[in-house]
C-alpha cells in the first residue's frame, strides 16, 4: 500500500463521529450507531480501496450495514485489496449518557492480515512502546506490573493501571490494588483506553481487561502503528459465545492460546483512523460552532512509517454533499 490511506480513512471517522456526535445524551445508543454506520459507509465509498469487512457490525443477517464480509471502498482496476475492521461509534453507551470517550474508528490492513475474531469476549493487556516485551497475558498480574514499572522507571505505587468497571474484573482489580498501584476505572470503550497507554499526557500505563475480541484486534492495529504491545486471549464467558467460536473454527485448545501483537494483526503494513465523537483521554469530541460549523479532532496512523497524525478539522454542515444528508437524517 504505497499511498498513504491513512488521510484518506480519518474522513471516513469524522463522517462516522459528526454524523452521530448530535445524539449525544439523548439516551438513544442504537440512533447514535446507526448515525455513525450510515456515515461510515457513504464516506468510504469515496476510498480508493477494494475493502472487505472482517469486523464490522456483525454478520449479514442481523446487520444491514458494515457486515462482516461487506465490500466497502471504490473497488477501482489498480485499488488495493485489504481487510477493514470498524466501529463507527466505539462506545454507544457513552454517547447516548454524553460520557466521554467515545470514538469512530477504523483499521485497514493488507487482504488477510487482520484476525477475524469472533464476537465474544476476549482477555486483553496492552502497554506502550517501552514496556515492549515486558508482559505476558498469563503472567501473574504482580510480576507483570513490577516489569511495566521498571521499564518506565517509575515506582509501583505511581503506575496507573486502566480497567473496564466490571465485576468480571474483581479479582484482577483487588491484585493490581494488592499490587500497590492506581487505578482508572472506565464505562465503556476499551479501544481508547488501550490506545492511551501508548501517550504519556494520558497518564496511563497499563490496559489490563476482559472485553470485545473485535475491539481487541481494533486496538491492536493501533498500537502495532504506536509500537506498543498488545495480547490477547479469547474468552467466552457463555455457552453461545462458546458455540459462536467453535462456528467460527476455534477449538478449546485455540481459545486457550495467547495471541501475540502478530496473531492479532499479520503485517507491517496497517492502518489506524479514529475521531472523538465525546471528548477523551486522547481525542476531543465533535463541537459544533457558529455558521453550521463543526470541529473534529482525530489521529491517524501507519505502522510503515510510523507517522501518527492528529488531524483537526472545521466541517461546513451544510455545503458538505454527505454531511448535508447525514444531518437531515439524524439531527
Ligand atoms: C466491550 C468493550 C467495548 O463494550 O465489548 C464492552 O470491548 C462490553 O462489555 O469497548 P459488557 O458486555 O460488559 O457491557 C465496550 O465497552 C463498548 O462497545
Amino acid at each position: 500500500m504505497d499511498r498513504n490511506l491513512a488521510l484518506e480513512l480519518v474522513r471516513v471517522t469524522e463522517t462516522a463521529a459528526l454524523a452521530s456526535a448530535g445524539y449525544m445524551g439523548r439516551g438513544n445508543k442504537d440512533a447514535a450507531d446507526q448515525a455513525a454506520v450510515d456515515g461510515m459507509r457513504k464516506a468510504f465509498s469515496h476510498v480508493s480501496i477494494q475493502g472487505k469487512v472482517v469486523i464490522g457490525e456483525g454478520e449479514l443477517d442481523e446487520a444491514p450495514m458494515l457486515y462482516i464480509g461487506e465490500e466497502v471502498g471504490r473497488w477501482g482496476s489498480g485499488d488495493r485489496a485489504v481487510d477493514i475492521a470498524v466501529d463507527p461509534l466505539e462506545g454507544t453507551v457513552l454517547i447516548a449518557k454524553g460520557l466521554p470517550n467515545a470514538i469512530a474508528v477504523i483499521a485497514m490492513a493488507p487482504q488477510g492480515t487482520l484476525l477475524h475474531a469472533p464476537d465474544t469476549y476476549m482477555k486483553k493487556i496492552a502497554v506502550g512502546p517501552k514496556a515492549r516485551g515486558l508482559v505476558q497475558l498469563d503472567a501473574p498480574v504482580e510480576q507483570n506490573l513490577k516489569a511495566v514499572a521498571k521499564a518506565l522507571n517509575k515506582k509501583i505505587q505511581d503506575l496507573t493501571v486502566i480497567i473496564q468497571d466490571r465485576p468480571r474484573h474483581d479479582a484482577l482489580i483487588q491484585e493490581v490494588r494488592a499490587a500497590g498501584c492506581r487505578i482508572k476505572l472506565f464505562g465503556d470503550g476499551d479501544v481508547a483506553a488501550a490506545l492511551a497507554t501508548c501517550f504519556e499526557d494520558t497518564g496511563i500505563d497499563v490496559f489490563m481487561s476482559i472485553g470485545g475480541a473485535p475491539e481487541g484486534v481494533i486496538a491492536a492495529v493501533a498500537l502495532k502503528c504506536l509500537g506498543g504491545e498488545m495480547q490477547g486471549k479469547l474468552n467466552p464467558l457463555s455457552e453461545e459465545e462458546i458455540a459462536r467460536c467453535e462456528e467460527m473454527g476455534w477449538h478449546q485448545e485455540k481459545i486457550n492460546q495467547v495471541l501475540t501483537l502478530e496473531d492479532l494483526v499479520a503485517s507491517e503494513d496497517v492502518f489506524f483512523a479514529a475521531t472523538g465523537v465525546s471528548d477523551g483521554d486522547l481525542l476531543k469530541g465533535v463541537t459544533y460552532l457558529e455558521n453550521n460549523q463543526a470541529k473534529t479532532h482525530s489521529v491517524v496512523m501507519r505502522s510503515k512509517t510510523g507517522t501518527i497524525r492528529f488531524v483537526d478539522a472545521i466541517h461546513r454542515l451544510d455545503k458538505n454533499e454527505i454531511l448535508v444528508e447525514m444531518m437531515e437524517k439524524h439531527r
